[in-house]
């Protein structure tokens, strides 16, 4: 039997070539050869306090953008974690044996608690805990995710070792991460020195799936360059770097080869053709998307039906865990 690999994103907003680059292009590559489950973790985004009806939107969107960008229904499971209850019901488990100081030490509960002051909740501290449940329910051998998730798959390797370990019994497949090729950590067009991030506070950010054309070129244009005028990559040059990355990431070709096509070229060149690359490597996910959305009968059985695939693993395992645990009668 093929190994099985989980990944998913939050429905907070518009997927962006972060998002795309660091997670889905690897799903589309890994889905031929694993057995796949990719969701849409909506319990993971009330986390951050969202308006319904928004967060409805974006969990059909984000679906769609799946879709669009080519993960395949027939290969891959694609489902909604708030459909499958037993997400939420291994959480708790999960939660009794996560350490408080192991949860003080995630980066992004840190990054997170300053950008939502106001709002530091329970759920953003045990945030990794739920990830963790998404992840071992399905007994998921690989996780293909973006660098910033590391540390959380770390985490979620020690509470897997350590439930088997506590029960003497091997539950938990002890999962491993699996970095992106290229782009494991996309930056901000504003700021190459932060990730590139749907609640980032400038509209220079990201760019997201959805951005129509004009926005694009504008966006890439006002990205943020390196000093001196030369289109290299390199440790001294981090906005070229992430400029060229997400460049050969859409047209396929090297850095290599790219760095010598702008050989004696400015800036200018560079950003007027990667502003045409994007949007022509954009335009047709956006026509499938639109597909998508604007089908609703089609989208909601491919969620029923990935929904369905997920809850047979699901309801097993968790099963398992009550039994080993002690839980019922
Ligand atoms: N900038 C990035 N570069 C590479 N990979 C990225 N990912 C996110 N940003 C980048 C990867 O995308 C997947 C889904 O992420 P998520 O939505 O669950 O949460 P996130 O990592 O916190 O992404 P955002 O865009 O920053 O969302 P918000 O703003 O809502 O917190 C993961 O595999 C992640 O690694």
């Amino acid at each position: 039997m093929s190994k099985r690999i989980l990944s998913g994103i939050q429905p907070t907003g518009h997927l962006h070539l972060g998002n795309y680059i660091g997670a889905v292009r690897q799903w589309i590559e890994l889905q031929h050869s694993y057995e796949s489950l990719f969701c849409i973790v909506d319990l993971h985004a009330i986390t951050v306090r969202q308006k319904p009806e928004e967060l409805r939107a974006a969990i059909r969107r984000t679906a769609a953008g799946y879709l669009a960008c080519g993960v395949d229904p027939e290969k891959a499971s694609i489902f909604v974690q708030s459909s499958v209850a037993e997400h939420a019901e291994l959480a708790w488990v999960l939660n009794t044996f996560t350490q408080m100081g192991e949860l003080e030490r995630m980066t992004q509960y840190k990054d997170k608690s300053k950008q939502h002051a106001q709002n530091i909740n329970a759920g953003l501290f045990t945030y990794p805990a739920l990830m963790a449940a998404d992840v071992l329910l399905y007994k998921t051998e690989l996780v293909p995710v973006g660098e910033d998730q590391k540390q959380h798959i770390e985490l979620i390797r020690n509470l897997a070792q350590r439930f088997n370990n506590h029960y003497d019994k091997p539950v938990f497949t002890v999962p491993e991460y699996v970095p992106p090729k290229q782009g494991a950590r996309i930056m901000g067009l504003d700021d190459p020195t932060k990730k590139m991030s749907k609640s980032a506070e400038s509209e220079w950010n990201a760019i997201a799936l959805t951005d129509t054309p004009d926005v694009i070129r504008k966006k890439i244009k006002r990205a943020v360059t390196d000093s001196e005028s030369e289109v290299r990559a390199g440790d001294d040059k981090p906005a070229l770097t992430n400029l060229l990355t997400i460049y050969s990431v859409v047209t396929g070709k090297s850095i290599a080869d790219l760095e010598k096509e702008y050989v004696g070229r400015g800036y200018g060149d560079f950003k007027t053709e990667l502003g045409e690359a994007v949007v022509a490597w954009i335009t047709p996910i956006q026509e499938k998307m639109a597909t998508y959305m604007n089908d609703a009968g089609e989208l909601d059985a491919v969620l029923d039906a990935g929904a369905e695939r997920a809850r047979a693993i699901a309801t097993q395992t968790l099963k398992e865990v009550y039994d080993v645990v002690g839980l019922g009668y």
